[in-house]
């Protein structure tokens, strides 16, 4: 009888004979998933902050430059809010938005892309929560929970900002977070709701921007 075909959590006999039974399904079910990640389109929804200069420009560059990306495909673009600075030293009003990405990213993978938009809208860190051109969040990442040094999904601070949750609501109706609270449940959690006013400007879809 012909074999199965193979699948991630399928067992292969040389795997049995490298790694002994009991090493081979965390590590290898973890490179099967970082593969699969790698073609199957999954949504990721990322928040954007800016807060120097033009924003406004900043925030549309940054949308555009996450769609340049080949494993990335902005599908939604939230209206944009102006945001009053939470945390960090004494600094300017936010511009904030968030957007529903597809991508074929895994969220390492997608954390390192978020990274590399930054680093070409020339964000320089100086104090944590401080000013910057760009701020490229993941906040969530289908329904996965990630907890890792450099990498936490949903991201660590997204129940308690509302700059980061109603943005968020716009592009992500219906999401629910994975310890099973809904979007708006969290946002009346840490209402009255304060400094974030939507603003009449837009940031456009990239295929929709002007040329
Ligand atoms: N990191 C862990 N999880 C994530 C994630 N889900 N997405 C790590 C992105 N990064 C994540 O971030 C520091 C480290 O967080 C990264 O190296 C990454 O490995 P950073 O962008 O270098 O620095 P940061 O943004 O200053 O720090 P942090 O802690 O990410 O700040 P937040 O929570 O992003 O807050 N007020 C208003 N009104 N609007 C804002 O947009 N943003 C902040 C920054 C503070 N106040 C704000 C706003
Ligand atoms: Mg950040």
């Amino acid at each position: 009888m012909r074999s199965p075909l193979w699948s991630p959590g399928a067992r292969s006999p040389d795997a049995v004979r490298e790694d002994g039974p009991s090493a081979f399904p965390q590590a290898r079910r973890a490179a099967a998933s970082n593969l699969l990640a790698m073609w199957r389109e999954r949504f990721a929804f990322l928040g954007l902050g800016s807060n120097v200069e033009d924003r406004l420009d900043h925030l549309q560059d940054a949308v555009d430059a996450l769609n340049a990306d080949r494993r990335i495909r902005v599908d939604a673009v939230s209206s944009v809010y102006e945001t009053e600075p939470v945390g960090g030293p004494q600094q300017g009003p936010f511009l904030n938005l968030a957007v529903r990405v597809a991508t074929r990213h895994a969220p390492r993978q997608l954390l390192r892309a978020c990274q590399a938009v930054e680093a070409k809208l020339e964000r320089v860190r100086t104090v944590r929560w401080g000013p910057r051109t760009i701020d490229v969040d993941i906040l969530l990442y289908d329904d996965r929970t990630v907890r890792r040094r450099r990498l936490q999904i949903p991201h660590p601070r997204l129940t308690e900002r509302a700059f980061a949750l109603i943005p968020l609501i716009e592009v992500a109706p219906g999401q629910i977070l994975p310890d099973g609270r809904s979007l708006p449940a969290a946002l009346a959690k840490i209402a009255p709701i304060e400094g974030v006013t939507m603003v009449g400007t837009q940031v456009h879809m990239p295929s929709q921007a002007p040329s």
